[in-house]
């Protein structure tokens, strides 16, 4: 090798030992091998060397290029791998430390509205039997609310005394705040092929204010579809589900006779208590919890599902009414108040969220 390709393999390698990092070690690439580098050069200089020495030069410098691309290469990977330890070292973390406090010192410890829990313990204990969560929204076209429902026209549900409207648009319709949350479920069905299987929580919305009714409420609907579903079906998953949201195993369940435009047959649920105590799951009284009943043929077929191949069945409930029961919860009304000792009292953590673990 003659005296200029020593050198400059020489002066590289120098350059490249203490180039100690990525940044510096591309620079000394591009001194070397970029555009106008030092080995670029000579490449370009070949051209003018006599040509009886220019193949044999034209050799050296090449194998020159070869010996620096992997020298610089090996540069790039050691100082990847250093790099790379650096950050192991950096970024190490001690799984033995103690978890933070929560909530941070001088804060204070927030907690989940019992409707909100009252809402998770349902969805997890449906979710569990393979329902999934539907929702929608609070103003409703009246045929979702009452027309798709087999809700007559003359029906009291339906008086401005008993519902809200939302005065007519340039269409001369009224919207209305839904009465329930069986909207959502004649939108499932209109958007949706059967197997149907959903849970329907919400607010829901009707002109009553006393002791024990609110202009706003929460109900929890939910809706199974599908072929040769019958009352069996209606009745096993029912008391399952009652079971496990009072934490009862044997609570038990009676269904009686009732009725509703919007199923056909239909059924109230009521569940056992002491009357006297409060007390559920014994006592010898009944208290009704739910209303239920097989989809209405009509209904089916007002959803575009012939009910000659499918059947189903619903239920509905009021949250509140099953959360003050199964909290002791005496009056209404503090659920909407925001009084922090009512929260703090009967709101859950939101570090404890309802699974079917211990039961919900
Ligand atoms: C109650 C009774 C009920 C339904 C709700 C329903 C929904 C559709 C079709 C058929 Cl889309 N039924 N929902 C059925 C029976 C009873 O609620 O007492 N709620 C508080």
């Amino acid at each position: 090798m003659t005296d200029d390709l020593a050198t400059l393999q020489a002066e590289t390698e120098a350059a490249l030992a203490a180039a100690a990092d990525l940044r510096a070690l591309d620079a000394v690439r591009v001194g070397t091998l970029g555009k106008s580098g030092a080995l670029t050069a000579l490449l370009k200089g070949l051209g003018a060397v006599p040509a009886e020495q220019r193949k044999e030069r034209g050799a050296a410098v090449n194998r020159l290029k070869a010996t620096l691309e992997a020298a610089i290469e090996a540069r790039r990977v050691a100082l990847d791998a250093a790099a790379l330890e650096a950050r192991l070292a950096a970024e190490r973390l001690d799984v033995t430390l103690p978890p933070r406090p929560f909530p941070p010192a001088g804060a204070e410890q927030g907690a989940i509205h019992p409707i909100a829990r009252t809402i998770e313990e349902i969805v997890a204990i449906f979710g569990a039997m393979g329902f999934a969560l539907a929702e929608g929204p609070d103003i409703e076209g009246d045929w979702y609310n009452f027309g798709a429902l087999n809700i007559p026209d003359h029906h009291p549900a339906r008086q401005d005394h008993d519902t809200f409207y939302v005065p007519a648009g340039p269409d001369g319709r009224r919207p209305v705040l839904r009465t329930h949350t069986s909207p959502v479920q004649i939108r499932t069905m209109l958007g949706q092929e059967p197997p149907i299987r959903v849970i329907v929580p919400g607010r829901t919305w009707r002109a009553d204010h006393d002791a024990t009714h609110s202009p706003m409420f929460h109900q929890v609907e939910g809706l199974v579809i599908d072929r040769g579903i019958s009352l069996g079906h209606l009745k096993g998953c029912l008391v399952d589900f009652l079971r496990a949201f009072f934490g009862i195993s044997d609570l038990p369940v009676r269904f009686r006779a009732s009725y509703f435009p919007f199923t056909e047959p239909s059924m109230e649920v009521d569940i056992g208590w002491n009357r006297k105590t409060g007390e559920l799951g014994k006592g010898g009284d009944w208290l009704e919890i739910l209303g239920s009943g097989m989809v209405h043929p009509r209904v089916l077929a007002n959803c575009g599902i012939d009910p000659r191949e499918f059947q189903g069945f619903a239920f509905g409930m009021g949250i509140e009414r099953i959360t003050m029961l199964k909290h002791g919860i005496p009056d209404l009304r503090p659920f909407y108040e925001s009084d922090v000792r009512w929260l703090r009292h009967y709101g859950t953590s939101p570090l404890s969220p309802a699974t079917l673990a211990e039961g919900v």
